[in-house]
Formats: C-alpha cells, structure tokens, sequence
C-alpha cells in the first residue's frame, strides 16, 4: 500500500464557524492547510473504517483540486466507499439526501456558501454526520481540538481519479463511486411536490417564472427539475452553468446580489415568479412580480399553507426557526396549535428537532428554509414549496402574502449588515452592549419600553446541551424587537448583523416600506450600540 505518513505542524486558526471552516483559498492553499483539517476531521470520528463518505461541493474554485486530496485521504485512512458527485459538484441538500439515502456514515461539503469564488476569494469545508445535517458543536469542537496539536496526516499515493464520467474506481481498498449529482435529489423532490400540477401551471402559458442558478451549483438540479421534468421553457433558469467563480458574481440571494432577477421581476412584462439560490443551493430568495417575500415571511407562508402540498398534507408536528428570524412563523403556529422553537443561528441546531420528530419545517432570516426531508436547508425545496401552494391557489405571490397579513398581521422586518468592520472595534461594541443589558430592562427608549435585554442562550431540548452568547436581544413591550450579533460565516474582519422587526396587526397599516416602518427602531439601535461611532461607518453595507 502506498500510503504515505505525512508529517506536519498545527495551524491556528482552523475553528469551524456557524457553518464550517471558511477562509480565503489563499489561506486554503498553504501548505498541508486543508490536509491538516481533512485529517483532523477523521481522527475526531470514530468507526468510519470501511463506511461510506460523500463528497462533493459547489463547483467553485478549488474544489476540484481538494476532492482529488480528499479521496486519497480517504483512502488512506480506511474508508469503504466514497460516493463522489460527477465532476465534484454536489448541492449541499443534494449531498444531505444522498447521505441518507445511502445510510452513510457522513459527508465533506466543499463550499463558502454565498461567499465569493475565485483564486481571491474564498473556500470552504463543512462536515455532515449521519443523519445529513451539518456536525453539532461537540463534532465541530472536537475537530477544531484536534487541528490544534495535529503532526502527521496520511495519504495514498496515486493518480488523479477520474470524476467527470460516472463510473467506480479503486483506491486501495476504498471503493470511489462517481455518481450523477442530480437523479436522487430531483426524486427526491418528485416524492414530496405535485408535479403534475405544478406542471400544469408552468405550461398553461399563463405563468411565468424565472429562476436564477447564479451560475453556481443549482444550475444542473434547476434545468432538469424546472425545464426537463416540469417542462417549463428553455430559459426559465438563468446563469445554470456553475462556474469556478460564479461569473465575477457574488452568489447571495438577496435584493443586492441577485440584482440580475431583481431588475426582471421588477421590470415591465415581469414574469410571475422568481427565485435565486446561493453558491450552494441552501439558500432561497422569492419574489413575485414587483414583490419581495422576506425570508422570514416565507417560511411563515409556507407553515401556514402546508396542508396543499403532498409530501404535508397530513400537517406539521412544529416549526422551528432561529432567534434572530422574525416571530411570523410563531404566529402560525399557535394557530395551528403546534410548538414553534426558537434556535440559535446555525442550521446545525435544527439537527435534533427534526430527527426527534419535534419540528417539520424550519426557516431562517439568512435565506434559508427548509424541512425534514433533509437535514439541511434547501433552496430548490422552497421554491418548488412556493409554486406548489401558486398551484393549488391560483393567486399571484403578493395576493398570497398580503391575504397571510390579514390573517396573521405583519412582521415588520429587516437586517442591516456593516461588513469588514475591524474586529477589535466589533467586539467592542458587542461587549458594551453585553455589559449595558442588566441596566435596560423597563427604561424608555424613543417611543418604545424595553421589556427584556439578554444575550441569548440555548437550551437544546433533545439532549440538553446549552449554547451561550448567541446575540444580544433587545425586547420591546409591543412585541417589537432588536437583536445584534456577530457573523460566524465572514472571512475578513468581522459583520456586524443588526436586526429589527416590529409587529402590525393593521390591515391599513401594512404596506410601508418596511425601512420606514422600521425607521424609529433603526434610529434606537445606533443610539444604544453606538454603531456609527464604533464601525466608523455611517450606513450599512447591505440591506436585506
Ligand atoms: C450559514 C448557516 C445558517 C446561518 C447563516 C448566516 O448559512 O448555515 O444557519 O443563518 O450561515 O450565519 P451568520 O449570520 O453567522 O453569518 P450558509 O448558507 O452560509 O451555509
């Protein structure tokens, strides 16, 4: 066997972040850098010897070259069975349902998500356990504890495999498959959605949409979901070919980087519908002609609305969606009558309310939702959700969210991000609000009465693990809300993540733009954070 033991020195800086390891591929190029966490990765699990891996990863930059490492890595290491999307490319929620499908033992996920691609830009690993969801913080701990006093990792030595052709190979006594990214997720897809209806709808001629890939990972899942086995027009999905940088894009979908289908949905002749999905393919946007869905009103939608689609039909056992996501899904649950848990930012928390059987769907304000049919969030899932529930109900995107406030009332929302703040000055000002909190509860604050101000804490109820420090919350006594946090996910300084919400009850009140409905709140956060003074910057750097 040639199976080399490499030796090697610890790097420093290997923590896992909300969402797996994620820095710039120069950083991912030195020497033995992803070696050493590929390996630290494996000697943190126990009882892969002779299971199955899956590997795969959005097309970006690198990722090609890391999947050649990671097989013979594998290899070297005992693995049974690799199974290895066609040229690399496996969607993150395509990668969760293979795992699955195949009772794997795990999977590595090559992608920085919705970070930019590129030689300058970023690269990612991300590691997912049996049940397909990303790895807890006790696998994600146990990892960054072992890439801090690693000194060897093992390789075997050979050639290139082939993995633009399907087809199975030998590495030593590890079988590599290279499967077709596609068939199972999109089967999976057919299993729980109406098909037939959405079908119907997308060639009647009198509907529209448009989906844009990004050019990231979705483009093959969206052309053969949405053109080949739906039918609809050539064309309906834009930028389908992933690129290794996305096309000097920058793989987001939201209102600012999905400016492509923004300016169509919004243009004349609008199509119906549209949607964009990230780097990825976790991540959703929705829009309707001339209309924005905000993330955390979709997955409110779509709780509200689950009885019309198939694969929910018989109901949901709750929903769970993340602190800083607005409270319009709790709406619909309590009318529903089923629990509606608040989770810390991470899709890894939801792991253990689905597999318990606790929660159906999920959702987060970051773009992402998803269900229980995976353990990842899913953006193809959301949007075939939304044409599903267009389907059955026949009205356009904004008469069904609008008719959704009537019922439910509004959920004023936004987030304001200041991105490449320099760290020092963002922690700053996350420990001067923290060590503000214990003073503010019942003072006056504009026109608003403070309730509540904590840090959030997290107690998992499945296996009672506790998370701490998980955003500073600021709770008014109508309902309203600010909650300040630090992006786990950024490569380059730090994000400072503002978020506001305020709640709407009046039919006739509902269609301010939500920044002037939002605008006193606004004001409120940059007094008691000291925003502007601290960042050094006087307005947010994205708006979503
Ligand atoms: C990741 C996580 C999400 C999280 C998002 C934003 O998404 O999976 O759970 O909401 O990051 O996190 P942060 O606010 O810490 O930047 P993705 O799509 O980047 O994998």
């Amino acid at each position: 066997m040639n199976v080399q033991t490499v030796s090697t020195q610890p790097f420093t800086d290997q923590k896992p972040g909300t969402s797996g390891l994620r820095k710039q591929v120069q950083v991912f190029r030195k020497f033995h850098y992803l070696e050493n966490f590929v390996q630290s990765i494996f000697d943190s699990l126990e009882g892969y010897q002779g299971q199955t891996l899956v590997l795969g990863g959005d097309g970006r930059y690198y990722n090609r070259q890391a999947i050649q490492t990671i097989l013979k890595m594998a290899a070297a290491n005992g693995w049974g069975r690799v199974l290895v999307g066609q040229k690399g490319i496996l969607s993150t929620p395509a990668v969760s349902c293979i795992i699955r499908k195949n009772q794997a033992f795990g999977g590595i996920i090559l992608s920085a998500s919705h970070n930019p691609g590129g030689p300058e830009g970023d690269f990612g690993i991300k590691y997912n356990i049996s049940n397909g969801g990303p790895a807890p913080e006790k696998v994600t701990e146990a990892i960054y504890a072992r890439t801090k006093e690693i000194d060897t990792y093992k390789i075997f030595e050979a050639g290139d495999v082939n993995i633009d052709e399907l087809g199975t190979f030998q590495l030593s006594e590890t079988t590599v498959e290279v499967i077709d990214s596609v068939t199972d997720y999109a089967d999976l897809m057919e299993s729980l959605f109406d098909f037939d209806r959405i079908r119907q709808l997308l060639t009647s001629g009198n509907f529209r949409m448009c989906m844009d890939s990004m050019h990231a990972v979705t483009g093959p899942y969206a052309h053969a979901i949405f053109e080949q086995r739906l039918g609809a027009p050539a064309g309906t999905v834009m930028n389908g070919t992933p690129l290794e940088d996305f096309g000097d894009g920058h793989p987001d979908p939201n209102l600012v980087y999905a400016h492509d289908l923004v300016e169509i949905l919004y243009g004349d002749n609008a199509p119906d519908f549209g949607a964009a999905s990230d780097g990825d393919g976790d991540r959703n946007m929705i829009l309707g002609r001339k209309f924005f869905v905000t993330p955390s009103d979709s997955l409110a939608v779509l709780a509200a609305n689950a009885k019309l689609v198939p694969g929910y039909k018989d109901g949901l056992a709750g929903v769970a969606r993340s602190m800083p996501t607005s409270a319009a899904a709790d709406r619909v649950a309590a009318q529903l009558g089923i629990d509606c848990y608040e989770t810390p930012t991470g899709w890894k928390f939801f792991g253990n309310l689905l597999d318990a059987g606790m929660a159906t769907l999920c959702g987060e304000e970051s773009f992402g939702t998803g269900s229980n049919h995976v353990r990842e969030k899913d953006g193809l899932w959301a949007v075939l959700f939304w044409l599903n529930i267009l389907a059955v109900r026949q009205q356009s995107v904004e008469q069904i969210v609008r008719e959704h406030w009537q019922t439910y009332g509004r959920n004023y929302y936004s987030r304001h991000d200041y991105e490449g703040v320099e760290s020092d000055r963002a922690n700053t000002l996350m420990d001067n609000l923290r060590s503000s909190l214990s003073s503010m509860k019942g003072k006056q604050l504009g026109s608003y009465q403070v309730e509540y101000a904590d840090d959030f804490s997290y107690t998992d109820p499945v296996d009672g693990s506790v998370s701490q420090k998980q955003g500073v919350r600021i709770g008014f006594t109508d309902g309203s809300r600010i909650v300040f946090r630090l992006s786990g996910t950024g490569t380059q300084g730090a994000t400072l993540r503002v978020y506001l919400e305020s709640y709407e009850p009046d039919v006739a009140k509902q269609n301010l733009d939500p920044q002037e409905a939002l605008a006193d709140l606004i004001v409120i956060a940059d007094e008691v954070a000291q925003i502007r003074t601290l960042t050094g910057m006087d307005k947010p750097t994205v708006i979503t």
